[in-house]
Protein backbone atom coordinates (compact mmCIF):
# COMPACT_ATOMS: atom_id res chain seq x y z
CA UNK A 1 0.00 0.00 0.00
CA UNK A 2 1.19 3.44 -0.74
CA UNK A 3 0.90 5.29 2.62
CA UNK A 4 2.76 8.69 1.28
CA UNK A 5 0.00 11.65 1.19
CA UNK A 6 -1.15 13.53 -1.94
CA UNK A 7 0.60 16.32 -2.94
CA UNK A 8 -0.97 18.39 -6.17
CA UNK A 9 1.54 21.23 -5.72
CA UNK A 10 3.64 21.78 -9.86
CA UNK A 11 6.56 22.84 -9.44
CA UNK A 12 8.52 25.07 -12.72
CA UNK A 13 12.30 24.27 -13.12
CA UNK A 14 14.34 24.53 -16.58
CA UNK A 15 15.61 20.98 -16.03
CA UNK A 16 13.78 18.27 -14.15
CA UNK A 17 16.03 15.44 -13.58
CA UNK A 18 15.35 11.95 -13.07
CA UNK A 19 17.50 10.05 -11.05
CA UNK A 20 20.42 10.82 -8.50
CA UNK A 21 22.85 8.38 -9.37
CA UNK A 22 26.23 9.63 -10.78
CA UNK A 23 24.15 10.96 -13.84
CA UNK A 24 21.73 12.94 -12.53
CA UNK A 25 24.12 14.47 -9.89
CA UNK A 26 26.58 15.67 -12.57
CA UNK A 27 23.99 17.26 -14.94
CA UNK A 28 22.61 18.94 -11.68
CA UNK A 29 25.81 20.12 -10.92
CA UNK A 30 26.03 20.97 -14.88
CA UNK A 31 22.86 22.77 -15.08
CA UNK A 32 23.71 25.43 -11.54
CA UNK A 33 27.05 26.15 -14.24
CA UNK A 34 24.60 27.59 -16.88
CA UNK A 35 22.49 29.13 -14.41
CA UNK A 36 19.72 27.02 -15.33
CA UNK A 37 16.98 26.04 -12.41
CA UNK A 38 16.88 21.96 -11.86
CA UNK A 39 15.54 19.59 -9.14
CA UNK A 40 16.36 15.44 -9.39
CA UNK A 41 13.73 13.30 -8.62
CA UNK A 42 14.69 9.80 -7.09
CA UNK A 43 12.59 6.85 -5.53
CA UNK A 44 15.51 5.78 -3.66
CA UNK A 45 16.13 7.37 -0.05
CA UNK A 46 19.62 9.13 -0.89
CA UNK A 47 22.10 9.44 -3.92
CA UNK A 48 24.15 6.17 -6.00
CA UNK A 49 21.88 5.14 -8.19
CA UNK A 50 22.75 1.63 -8.77
CA UNK A 51 25.14 1.56 -5.51
CA UNK A 52 22.24 2.58 -3.31
CA UNK A 53 20.12 -0.37 -4.27
CA UNK A 54 22.51 -3.38 -4.85
CA UNK A 55 23.65 -4.00 -1.30
CA UNK A 56 24.24 -7.39 -1.66
CA UNK A 57 27.30 -9.32 0.04
CA UNK A 58 30.31 -8.73 -2.23
CA UNK A 59 28.70 -6.37 -4.31
CA UNK A 60 31.72 -4.44 -6.29
CA UNK A 61 32.77 -2.66 -9.33
CA UNK A 62 34.07 -4.78 -12.22
CA UNK A 63 36.46 -1.57 -13.19
CA UNK A 64 39.28 -0.48 -11.58
CA UNK A 65 38.75 2.15 -8.71
CA UNK A 66 41.16 4.81 -10.82
CA UNK A 67 39.19 4.53 -13.79
CA UNK A 68 35.56 4.03 -12.10
CA UNK A 69 35.15 8.16 -10.24
CA UNK A 70 34.70 11.22 -11.93
CA UNK A 71 37.06 13.21 -13.82
CA UNK A 72 35.28 16.43 -14.22
CA UNK A 73 37.17 18.27 -11.07
CA UNK A 74 40.61 17.60 -10.60
CA UNK A 75 40.20 18.34 -6.79
CA UNK A 76 37.97 15.68 -6.47
CA UNK A 77 39.70 13.22 -8.27
CA UNK A 78 43.23 14.21 -6.26
CA UNK A 79 41.33 14.05 -3.09
CA UNK A 80 39.49 11.24 -2.99
CA UNK A 81 41.19 7.95 -1.97
CA UNK A 82 40.17 4.33 -2.78
CA UNK A 83 41.44 1.67 -0.73
CA UNK A 84 41.03 -1.59 -3.69
CA UNK A 85 41.70 -1.94 -7.06
CA UNK A 86 38.15 -2.96 -7.39
CA UNK A 87 35.78 -0.52 -5.26
CA UNK A 88 33.37 -2.41 -2.74
CA UNK A 89 29.88 -1.36 -2.77
CA UNK A 90 29.80 1.01 0.66
CA UNK A 91 33.38 2.84 -0.42
CA UNK A 92 31.17 3.85 -4.20
CA UNK A 93 28.49 4.73 -2.16
CA UNK A 94 30.39 7.04 0.29
CA UNK A 95 32.47 8.49 -2.88
CA UNK A 96 28.89 9.59 -3.78
CA UNK A 97 27.61 10.68 -0.92
CA UNK A 98 31.04 13.36 -0.46
CA UNK A 99 30.26 14.28 -4.22
CA UNK A 100 26.87 15.16 -3.21
CA UNK A 101 28.40 16.83 0.26
CA UNK A 102 31.34 18.93 -1.59
CA UNK A 103 29.13 20.14 -4.32
CA UNK A 104 26.05 20.68 -2.19
CA UNK A 105 23.75 18.69 -4.11
CA UNK A 106 21.21 16.85 -1.63
CA UNK A 107 18.81 21.19 -1.91
CA UNK A 108 18.43 20.29 -5.38
CA UNK A 109 17.15 16.49 -4.73
CA UNK A 110 13.72 15.05 -4.08
CA UNK A 111 14.19 11.56 -2.69
CA UNK A 112 11.59 8.79 -2.02
CA UNK A 113 9.83 10.60 -5.06
CA UNK A 114 8.98 7.77 -7.68
CA UNK A 115 8.18 9.43 -10.91
CA UNK A 116 5.19 7.37 -12.93
CA UNK A 117 4.65 9.68 -15.82
CA UNK A 118 6.71 12.22 -18.15
CA UNK A 119 4.42 13.80 -20.38
CA UNK A 120 5.19 16.76 -23.68
CA UNK A 121 3.12 19.59 -23.09
CA UNK A 122 3.26 20.88 -26.61
CA UNK A 123 1.58 23.78 -26.31
CA UNK A 124 3.68 24.81 -23.07
CA UNK A 125 6.84 23.33 -25.03
CA UNK A 126 7.20 21.58 -21.26
CA UNK A 127 7.73 18.53 -19.88
CA UNK A 128 5.26 17.26 -16.79
CA UNK A 129 6.65 15.04 -14.38
CA UNK A 130 4.15 13.25 -12.44
CA UNK A 131 4.91 11.30 -9.27
CA UNK A 132 3.15 8.61 -7.05
CA UNK A 133 2.19 10.80 -4.84
CA UNK A 134 0.11 13.03 -7.69
CA UNK A 135 3.23 16.04 -7.13
CA UNK A 136 3.93 17.47 -10.41
CA UNK A 137 6.92 18.86 -11.75
CA UNK A 138 7.18 20.85 -15.18
CA UNK A 139 10.61 21.80 -16.86
CA UNK A 140 11.84 23.11 -20.22
CA UNK A 141 13.95 19.77 -20.62
CA UNK A 142 13.55 16.52 -19.45
CA UNK A 143 16.61 14.43 -18.66
CA UNK A 144 16.39 10.73 -18.32
CA UNK A 145 19.08 9.47 -15.99
CA UNK A 146 17.24 6.55 -14.84
CA UNK A 147 20.60 4.20 -15.27
CA UNK A 148 20.60 1.00 -17.28
CA UNK A 149 20.18 -2.16 -14.60
CA UNK A 150 17.84 -0.12 -12.32
CA UNK A 151 14.33 -2.34 -12.84
CA UNK A 152 14.80 -5.77 -10.98
CA UNK A 153 13.22 -8.32 -12.86
CA UNK A 154 10.51 -9.15 -9.89
CA UNK A 155 10.71 -13.21 -9.19
CA UNK A 156 7.58 -14.70 -11.32
CA UNK A 157 7.42 -17.98 -9.67
CA UNK A 158 4.05 -19.83 -7.98
CA UNK A 159 3.77 -20.02 -4.70
CA UNK A 160 6.24 -17.11 -3.70
CA UNK A 161 3.65 -15.91 -1.29
CA UNK A 162 3.76 -18.97 0.85
CA UNK A 163 7.28 -19.08 1.70
CA UNK A 164 7.79 -18.65 5.18
CA UNK A 165 11.17 -17.94 5.21
CA UNK A 166 12.89 -14.47 4.14
CA UNK A 167 13.55 -14.02 0.36
CA UNK A 168 15.95 -11.44 -1.35
CA UNK A 169 16.37 -9.59 -4.53
CA UNK A 170 20.21 -9.18 -5.00
CA UNK A 171 19.17 -5.63 -6.66
CA UNK A 172 16.75 -4.71 -3.73
CA UNK A 173 18.97 -5.88 -1.02
CA UNK A 174 17.85 -4.30 2.41
CA UNK A 175 19.59 -1.94 4.07
CA UNK A 176 20.13 -3.94 7.52
CA UNK A 177 22.79 -6.28 7.28
CA UNK A 178 21.30 -9.76 6.47
CA UNK A 179 22.77 -12.68 8.56
CA UNK A 180 22.55 -15.84 6.70
CA UNK A 181 24.65 -18.22 9.84
CA UNK A 182 23.28 -21.73 10.26
CA UNK A 183 20.77 -21.23 7.58
CA UNK A 184 19.77 -23.22 4.76
CA UNK A 185 20.40 -21.05 1.17
CA UNK A 186 19.12 -21.26 -2.17
CA UNK A 187 20.33 -18.77 -4.90
CA UNK A 188 18.71 -18.28 -8.01
CA UNK A 189 20.93 -17.21 -10.91
CA UNK A 190 24.61 -17.12 -11.93
CA UNK A 191 25.16 -14.00 -13.21
CA UNK A 192 27.47 -11.67 -11.74
CA UNK A 193 25.38 -10.42 -9.34
CA UNK A 194 25.08 -14.42 -7.93
CA UNK A 195 29.01 -14.76 -8.76
CA UNK A 196 29.83 -12.17 -6.98
CA UNK A 197 27.42 -12.61 -3.41
CA UNK A 198 28.07 -16.55 -3.73
CA UNK A 199 30.88 -16.70 -2.49
CA UNK A 200 30.12 -14.40 0.70
CA UNK A 201 26.96 -16.47 1.13
CA UNK A 202 28.62 -19.60 1.42
CA UNK A 203 30.69 -18.48 4.10
CA UNK A 204 27.80 -17.67 6.55
CA UNK A 205 25.21 -20.42 5.59
CA UNK A 206 25.17 -24.13 6.97
CA UNK A 207 24.54 -25.13 3.11
CA UNK A 208 24.04 -23.06 -0.13
CA UNK A 209 22.05 -24.43 -3.29
CA UNK A 210 23.15 -22.63 -6.45
CA UNK A 211 20.30 -23.00 -9.02
CA UNK A 212 22.09 -22.71 -12.73
CA UNK A 213 19.81 -22.30 -15.68
CA UNK A 214 23.05 -21.26 -18.02
CA UNK A 215 26.54 -20.78 -16.77
CA UNK A 216 28.32 -17.68 -17.40
CA UNK A 217 32.01 -16.43 -18.34
CA UNK A 218 34.18 -15.31 -15.58
CA UNK A 219 37.68 -14.30 -15.30
CA UNK A 220 39.21 -13.74 -11.79
CA UNK A 221 39.44 -10.37 -10.49
CA UNK A 222 42.98 -10.61 -8.72
CA UNK A 223 41.71 -8.09 -6.50
CA UNK A 224 43.30 -6.45 -3.59
CA UNK A 225 44.66 -3.34 -1.58
CA UNK A 226 45.07 -0.37 -4.34
CA UNK A 227 48.93 -0.04 -5.36
CA UNK A 228 50.31 2.93 -3.49
CA UNK A 229 52.52 3.33 -6.18
CA UNK A 230 49.96 2.90 -8.91
CA UNK A 231 47.68 5.73 -7.11
CA UNK A 232 50.39 7.91 -6.91
CA UNK A 233 51.58 7.44 -11.24
CA UNK A 234 48.20 7.78 -11.91
CA UNK A 235 47.06 10.67 -10.19
CA UNK A 236 50.89 12.74 -11.08
CA UNK A 237 49.16 12.82 -14.38
CA UNK A 238 45.49 12.48 -14.37
CA UNK A 239 44.20 14.33 -16.75
CA UNK A 240 46.11 11.94 -19.45
CA UNK A 241 45.03 8.91 -18.08
CA UNK A 242 41.50 10.26 -18.27
CA UNK A 243 42.00 11.59 -21.42
CA UNK A 244 42.87 8.30 -22.72
CA UNK A 245 39.48 6.72 -21.46
CA UNK A 246 37.74 9.19 -23.39
CA UNK A 247 39.18 8.31 -26.33
CA UNK A 248 39.50 4.60 -26.13
CA UNK A 249 37.34 1.11 -27.27
CA UNK A 250 35.40 0.83 -24.07
CA UNK A 251 36.43 4.06 -21.54
CA UNK A 252 38.59 3.17 -19.20
CA UNK A 253 42.24 2.47 -19.28
CA UNK A 254 42.44 -1.36 -20.17
CA UNK A 255 44.72 -2.61 -22.41
CA UNK A 256 43.48 -3.02 -26.14
CA UNK A 257 45.15 -5.60 -28.59
CA UNK A 258 45.46 -5.04 -32.15
CA UNK A 259 46.79 -8.43 -32.64
CA UNK A 260 44.39 -10.79 -34.60
CA UNK A 261 44.21 -14.42 -32.89
CA UNK A 262 44.53 -15.11 -36.53
CA UNK A 263 47.77 -14.26 -36.94
CA UNK A 264 49.21 -15.13 -33.89
CA UNK A 265 50.81 -18.93 -33.23
CA UNK A 266 49.78 -21.21 -30.47
CA UNK A 267 52.58 -20.55 -28.40
CA UNK A 268 51.60 -16.86 -28.45
CA UNK A 269 47.89 -17.49 -28.00
CA UNK A 270 48.73 -19.62 -24.85
CA UNK A 271 51.29 -16.89 -23.66
CA UNK A 272 49.09 -14.28 -24.03
CA UNK A 273 45.96 -15.66 -22.45
CA UNK A 274 48.48 -16.57 -19.41
CA UNK A 275 49.44 -13.02 -19.16
CA UNK A 276 45.95 -11.75 -19.19
CA UNK A 277 44.39 -14.07 -17.18
CA UNK A 278 47.13 -13.20 -14.36
CA UNK A 279 46.26 -9.42 -14.83
CA UNK A 280 42.90 -10.28 -14.73
CA UNK A 281 39.45 -8.54 -15.10
CA UNK A 282 38.29 -7.42 -18.26
CA UNK A 283 42.26 -7.49 -19.58
CA UNK A 284 40.93 -10.99 -21.12
CA UNK A 285 38.55 -9.83 -22.83
CA UNK A 286 40.62 -8.24 -25.34
CA UNK A 287 43.32 -10.83 -25.43
CA UNK A 288 42.81 -10.31 -29.40
CA UNK A 289 41.13 -7.93 -31.54
CA UNK A 290 38.69 -10.23 -33.49
CA UNK A 291 37.69 -11.75 -30.38
CA UNK A 292 34.39 -10.11 -30.67
CA UNK A 293 33.67 -10.72 -34.12
CA UNK A 294 35.43 -14.03 -35.03
CA UNK A 295 34.23 -17.29 -33.88
CA UNK A 296 37.36 -19.29 -34.01
CA UNK A 297 39.38 -16.69 -32.34
CA UNK A 298 36.76 -16.48 -29.75
CA UNK A 299 36.92 -20.20 -29.32
CA UNK A 300 40.52 -19.94 -28.49
CA UNK A 301 39.85 -18.16 -25.50
CA UNK A 302 36.53 -19.72 -24.98
CA UNK A 303 38.52 -23.23 -24.85
CA UNK A 304 41.09 -21.34 -22.39
CA UNK A 305 38.44 -20.33 -20.11
CA UNK A 306 36.99 -23.40 -19.87
CA UNK A 307 40.74 -25.51 -18.63
CA UNK A 308 40.86 -22.81 -16.41
CA UNK A 309 37.11 -23.42 -14.56
CA UNK A 310 38.39 -27.47 -14.63
CA UNK A 311 41.78 -25.98 -12.97
CA UNK A 312 39.89 -24.35 -9.70
CA UNK A 313 36.67 -26.73 -9.77
CA UNK A 314 37.60 -30.30 -8.07
CA UNK A 315 35.03 -32.39 -9.07
CA UNK A 316 34.96 -32.57 -12.68
CA UNK A 317 30.86 -33.44 -13.13
CA UNK A 318 30.76 -29.70 -11.60
CA UNK A 319 33.51 -28.19 -13.28
CA UNK A 320 31.78 -29.52 -16.81
CA UNK A 321 28.61 -28.08 -15.62
CA UNK A 322 30.05 -24.32 -14.83
CA UNK A 323 31.47 -24.59 -18.42
CA UNK A 324 29.85 -22.25 -20.71
CA UNK A 325 28.97 -23.83 -24.01
CA UNK A 326 26.30 -22.16 -25.20
CA UNK A 327 27.38 -18.74 -26.37
CA UNK A 328 30.85 -17.35 -27.04
CA UNK A 329 33.00 -15.69 -24.53
CA UNK A 330 32.18 -12.20 -23.76
CA UNK A 331 28.67 -12.27 -25.75
CA UNK A 332 26.79 -11.86 -22.31
CA UNK A 333 28.67 -9.56 -19.95
CA UNK A 334 31.46 -11.44 -18.80
CA UNK A 335 32.02 -11.84 -14.92
CA UNK A 336 34.60 -10.94 -12.73
CA UNK A 337 34.97 -12.66 -9.26
CA UNK A 338 36.64 -13.01 -6.79
CA UNK A 339 36.77 -17.30 -6.00
CA UNK A 340 33.40 -18.17 -7.28
CA UNK A 341 34.77 -21.17 -8.75
CA UNK A 342 36.41 -22.63 -5.95
CA UNK A 343 33.18 -22.13 -3.58
CA UNK A 344 32.18 -25.06 -5.34
CA UNK A 345 34.98 -27.32 -3.62
CA UNK A 346 33.10 -25.98 -0.36
CA UNK A 347 31.27 -29.20 1.50
CA UNK A 348 28.73 -26.75 1.85
CA UNK A 349 27.86 -25.87 -1.48
CA UNK A 350 25.83 -27.52 -4.34
CA UNK A 351 25.14 -26.73 -7.57
CA UNK A 352 21.79 -27.66 -9.30
CA UNK A 353 21.69 -27.37 -13.08
CA UNK A 354 18.14 -26.00 -14.04
CA UNK A 355 18.32 -26.04 -17.53
CA UNK A 356 16.38 -29.09 -18.19
CA UNK A 357 14.49 -28.76 -14.93
CA UNK A 358 13.10 -25.12 -14.25
CA UNK A 359 12.03 -24.16 -11.28
CA UNK A 360 8.13 -25.08 -10.96
CA UNK A 361 7.65 -23.41 -8.40
CA UNK A 362 8.31 -21.54 -4.66
CA UNK A 363 7.19 -24.10 -1.49
CA UNK A 364 6.15 -22.75 2.01
CA UNK A 365 9.53 -25.03 2.46
CA UNK A 366 11.97 -24.02 -0.40
CA UNK A 367 11.58 -24.70 -3.76
CA UNK A 368 10.57 -27.30 -6.20
CA UNK A 369 12.18 -28.15 -9.83
CA UNK A 370 10.41 -30.66 -12.50
CA UNK A 371 12.87 -33.36 -11.07
CA UNK A 372 13.37 -32.76 -7.22
CA UNK A 373 12.48 -30.21 -4.20
CA UNK A 374 14.57 -28.58 -1.94
CA UNK A 375 14.08 -26.88 1.40
CA UNK A 376 15.01 -23.65 2.33
CA UNK A 377 15.30 -20.78 4.89
CA UNK A 378 15.90 -18.29 2.61
CA UNK A 379 16.28 -17.71 -0.79
CA UNK A 380 18.49 -15.41 -2.76
CA UNK A 381 16.87 -14.22 -6.39
CA UNK A 382 20.07 -13.41 -8.36
CA UNK A 383 17.73 -12.68 -10.91
CA UNK A 384 18.46 -9.38 -12.98
CA UNK A 385 16.97 -6.60 -14.82
CA UNK A 386 14.78 -5.31 -17.45
CA UNK A 387 17.83 -3.72 -18.46
CA UNK A 388 18.19 -0.85 -20.44
CA UNK A 389 14.51 -0.11 -21.79
CA UNK A 390 12.79 -0.91 -18.56
CA UNK A 391 13.88 1.87 -16.41
CA UNK A 392 12.54 4.15 -19.33
CA UNK A 393 9.15 2.35 -20.17
CA UNK A 394 8.85 1.55 -16.14
CA UNK A 395 7.95 5.09 -16.90
CA UNK A 396 4.86 6.61 -18.96
CA UNK A 397 6.61 8.50 -20.99
CA UNK A 398 4.58 10.42 -23.85
CA UNK A 399 5.97 12.63 -26.30
CA UNK A 400 3.86 15.07 -29.17
CA UNK A 401 0.68 14.41 -29.46
CA UNK A 402 0.83 11.89 -26.29
CA UNK A 403 2.64 9.01 -28.30
CA UNK A 404 3.50 6.74 -25.43
CA UNK A 405 7.27 5.68 -25.85
CA UNK A 406 6.29 1.96 -24.71
CA UNK A 407 4.26 2.06 -27.97
CA UNK A 408 7.07 3.67 -30.24
CA UNK A 409 9.04 0.91 -28.42
CA UNK A 410 7.28 -1.83 -29.00
CA UNK A 411 9.73 -4.08 -30.79
CA UNK A 412 12.79 -2.22 -29.66
CA UNK A 413 14.46 0.95 -28.96
CA UNK A 414 14.46 3.82 -31.71
CA UNK A 415 16.56 6.95 -30.64
CA UNK A 416 19.02 9.13 -32.39
CA UNK A 417 22.64 8.94 -30.75
CA UNK A 418 20.84 6.73 -27.96
CA UNK A 419 20.50 10.00 -26.20
CA UNK A 420 17.27 11.43 -28.31
CA UNK A 421 13.86 10.26 -29.39
CA UNK A 422 12.18 12.02 -32.57
CA UNK A 423 8.32 12.63 -31.22
CA UNK A 424 10.04 13.44 -27.45
CA UNK A 425 11.47 16.97 -27.81
CA UNK A 426 13.34 18.39 -24.91
CA UNK A 427 14.71 14.81 -23.76
CA UNK A 428 17.66 13.41 -23.37
CA UNK A 429 18.36 9.78 -22.70
CA UNK A 430 21.56 9.12 -20.48
CA UNK A 431 23.36 6.43 -21.72
CA UNK A 432 20.06 5.52 -22.94
CA UNK A 433 19.48 2.06 -25.27
CA UNK A 434 21.89 2.59 -28.71
CA UNK A 435 24.76 4.54 -26.86
CA UNK A 436 27.83 2.45 -26.04
CA UNK A 437 26.64 2.65 -22.02
CA UNK A 438 26.92 -1.13 -20.56
CA UNK A 439 29.64 -2.03 -23.16
CA UNK A 440 31.97 0.70 -21.45
CA UNK A 441 33.02 2.15 -18.29
CA UNK A 442 30.04 3.51 -17.38
CA UNK A 443 31.20 6.37 -15.32
CA UNK A 444 32.58 7.17 -18.77
CA UNK A 445 29.68 7.20 -20.66
CA UNK A 446 27.71 8.91 -18.14
CA UNK A 447 29.85 11.96 -18.05
CA UNK A 448 30.09 12.14 -22.02
CA UNK A 449 26.47 12.02 -22.26
CA UNK A 450 26.11 14.83 -19.40
CA UNK A 451 28.41 16.50 -20.76
CA UNK A 452 26.90 16.84 -24.37
CA UNK A 453 23.60 17.22 -23.22
CA UNK A 454 25.07 20.65 -21.30
CA UNK A 455 26.79 21.65 -23.98
CA UNK A 456 23.61 21.84 -25.89
CA UNK A 457 21.51 23.52 -23.14
CA UNK A 458 24.11 25.47 -23.04
CA UNK A 459 23.90 26.01 -26.97
CA UNK A 460 19.87 26.79 -27.20
CA UNK A 461 20.28 28.86 -24.45
CA UNK A 462 22.67 31.16 -25.91
CA UNK A 463 20.91 31.24 -29.21
CA UNK A 464 17.19 32.00 -27.68
CA UNK A 465 16.66 28.25 -28.69
CA UNK A 466 13.79 26.31 -27.09
CA UNK A 467 13.53 23.08 -28.50
CA UNK A 468 15.84 20.40 -30.06
CA UNK A 469 14.45 17.28 -31.29
CA UNK A 470 15.66 14.17 -33.17
CA UNK A 471 14.92 14.82 -37.05
CA UNK A 472 12.91 11.06 -38.15
CA UNK A 473 15.25 10.37 -40.80
CA UNK A 474 18.71 10.68 -38.39
CA UNK A 475 16.28 8.68 -36.07
CA UNK A 476 16.17 5.81 -38.89
CA UNK A 477 19.49 6.23 -40.02
CA UNK A 478 21.02 5.64 -36.61
CA UNK A 479 19.09 2.49 -35.77
CA UNK A 480 20.02 1.15 -39.14
CA UNK A 481 23.51 1.84 -37.81
CA UNK A 482 23.08 0.28 -34.73
CA UNK A 483 21.97 -2.65 -36.54
CA UNK A 484 24.54 -3.41 -38.38
CA UNK A 485 27.50 -2.42 -36.21
CA UNK A 486 25.72 -5.34 -33.49
CA UNK A 487 25.59 -7.44 -36.30
CA UNK A 488 29.13 -7.30 -36.88
CA UNK A 489 29.65 -8.61 -33.67
CA UNK A 490 29.21 -12.22 -31.64
CA UNK A 491 26.55 -10.74 -29.31
CA UNK A 492 23.23 -11.57 -31.58
CA UNK A 493 24.69 -15.21 -30.90
CA UNK A 494 23.71 -15.16 -26.88
CA UNK A 495 20.67 -15.09 -25.37
CA UNK A 496 21.40 -11.88 -22.99
CA UNK A 497 19.92 -9.10 -21.31
CA UNK A 498 21.61 -7.16 -23.94
CA UNK A 499 18.73 -8.90 -26.38
CA UNK A 500 15.82 -8.61 -23.90
CA UNK A 501 15.65 -12.21 -23.95
CA UNK A 502 16.00 -12.53 -19.86
CA UNK A 503 12.55 -10.53 -19.97
CA UNK A 504 9.31 -12.95 -21.36
CA UNK A 505 7.59 -11.60 -24.15
CA UNK A 506 10.61 -8.98 -24.32
CA UNK A 507 11.09 -7.96 -28.06
CA UNK A 508 14.76 -9.21 -28.78
CA UNK A 509 16.71 -6.60 -29.89
CA UNK A 510 20.38 -5.86 -29.22
CA UNK A 511 20.42 -2.64 -27.32
CA UNK A 512 23.51 -0.88 -26.83
CA UNK A 513 25.53 0.37 -28.77
CA UNK A 514 28.56 -2.01 -30.12
CA UNK A 515 31.14 0.67 -31.82
CA UNK A 516 34.19 2.29 -30.45
CA UNK A 517 33.41 4.56 -27.51
CA UNK A 518 36.00 6.90 -28.54
CA UNK A 519 34.94 7.40 -32.71
CA UNK A 520 31.04 7.49 -30.79
CA UNK A 521 32.21 10.49 -28.93
CA UNK A 522 33.97 11.88 -32.04
CA UNK A 523 30.42 11.62 -34.06
CA UNK A 524 28.58 13.23 -31.02
CA UNK A 525 31.24 16.30 -30.65
CA UNK A 526 30.73 16.46 -34.74
CA UNK A 527 27.05 16.50 -34.80
CA UNK A 528 27.36 19.36 -31.94
CA UNK A 529 30.23 21.53 -33.84
CA UNK A 530 27.89 21.13 -36.47
CA UNK A 531 24.77 22.91 -34.90
CA UNK A 532 23.63 20.21 -33.95
CA UNK A 533 23.50 17.85 -37.24
CA UNK A 534 19.89 15.86 -37.36
CA UNK A 535 18.25 17.80 -34.83
CA UNK A 536 15.12 19.92 -35.14
CA UNK A 537 15.70 23.70 -33.12
CA UNK A 538 12.96 25.66 -32.51
CA UNK A 539 13.33 29.28 -31.29
CA UNK A 540 10.52 30.56 -28.82
CA UNK A 541 9.52 31.29 -25.49
CA UNK A 542 8.68 28.74 -22.98
CA UNK A 543 5.22 29.35 -21.32
CA UNK A 544 5.38 30.39 -18.07
O1 LIG B 1 21.71 -10.39 -13.75
P1 LIG B 1 21.93 -11.35 -15.02
P2 LIG B 1 22.79 -9.85 -12.70
N1 LIG B 1 14.86 -19.09 -13.38
O2 LIG B 1 20.77 -11.08 -15.89
C1 LIG B 1 19.05 -16.29 -14.12
C2 LIG B 1 25.68 -5.61 -13.92
N2 LIG B 1 26.34 -5.97 -12.68
O3 LIG B 1 22.06 -9.08 -11.67
O4 LIG B 1 21.30 -16.61 -18.08
C3 LIG B 1 16.16 -19.39 -13.23
O5 LIG B 1 23.28 -11.20 -15.57
C4 LIG B 1 19.71 -16.02 -15.44
O6 LIG B 1 19.75 -17.19 -16.22
P3 LIG B 1 19.87 -17.06 -17.83
C5 LIG B 1 26.37 -6.35 -15.06
O7 LIG B 1 26.31 -5.59 -16.21
C6 LIG B 1 27.61 -5.53 -12.54
O8 LIG B 1 23.67 -10.93 -12.23
O9 LIG B 1 18.88 -16.01 -18.25
N3 LIG B 1 17.16 -18.55 -13.45
C7 LIG B 1 21.07 -15.54 -14.96
O10 LIG B 1 21.90 -16.59 -14.60
C8 LIG B 1 25.50 -7.58 -15.15
O11 LIG B 1 25.59 -8.29 -16.35
C9 LIG B 1 28.30 -5.90 -11.42
O12 LIG B 1 19.56 -18.41 -18.33
C10 LIG B 1 16.83 -17.32 -13.87
C11 LIG B 1 20.72 -14.75 -13.71
O13 LIG B 1 19.47 -15.24 -13.26
C12 LIG B 1 24.14 -7.00 -14.90
O14 LIG B 1 24.35 -6.04 -13.87
C13 LIG B 1 27.74 -6.71 -10.47
C14 LIG B 1 15.50 -16.94 -14.05
C15 LIG B 1 20.59 -13.27 -13.97
O15 LIG B 1 21.82 -12.77 -14.40
C16 LIG B 1 23.10 -7.98 -14.46
O16 LIG B 1 23.67 -8.89 -13.55
C17 LIG B 1 26.43 -7.11 -10.65
C18 LIG B 1 14.50 -17.88 -13.80
N4 LIG B 1 13.20 -17.60 -13.96
C19 LIG B 1 25.75 -6.75 -11.76
N5 LIG B 1 15.50 -15.66 -14.48
C20 LIG B 1 29.69 -5.43 -11.30
O17 LIG B 1 30.05 -4.28 -11.49
C21 LIG B 1 16.79 -15.27 -14.56
N6 LIG B 1 17.59 -16.29 -14.19
C22 LIG B 1 30.66 -6.44 -11.00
Amino acid sequence: MNDKKPDTACQAFDVVIIGAGFAGMYMLHKCRGLGLSAIVLDAAGDVGGTWYWNRYPGARCDIDSLDYSYSFDDDLQQEWKWSERYSPQAEILDYAAHVAKRFDLRRDIRFDTLVVSASFDEAATQWELVTDTGAAFRGTWCVMAVGCLSLPQKPDFDGLDDFRGPWYHTGLWPHEAVDFTGMKVGVVGTGSSAIQSIPQIAKQASHLTVFQRTPNFSVPAWNGPLDPEREQEVKADYAVFRECARWSQSGYNGEESHESGHEASANRQRSELERRWAVGGFTVLSTFSDIGNDLEVNKIVADFAHEKIRERVNDPAVADLLCPKNHPFGTKRLCVDIDYYETYNRENVTLVDIKDAPIERITPTGLATSSGSYEFDAIVFAIGFDAMTGPLLNIDIRGRAGEPLRDKWEEGPQSYLGLTVAGFPNMFTVTGPQSPSVLTNMMSAVEQHIEWISDCLGYLKENGLTLIEAEGTSENDWVRHNEEVGNATLYPLANSWYVGANIPGKSSAFMPYAGHFGEYRKLCDEIAADDYRGFKLEAGEPAA
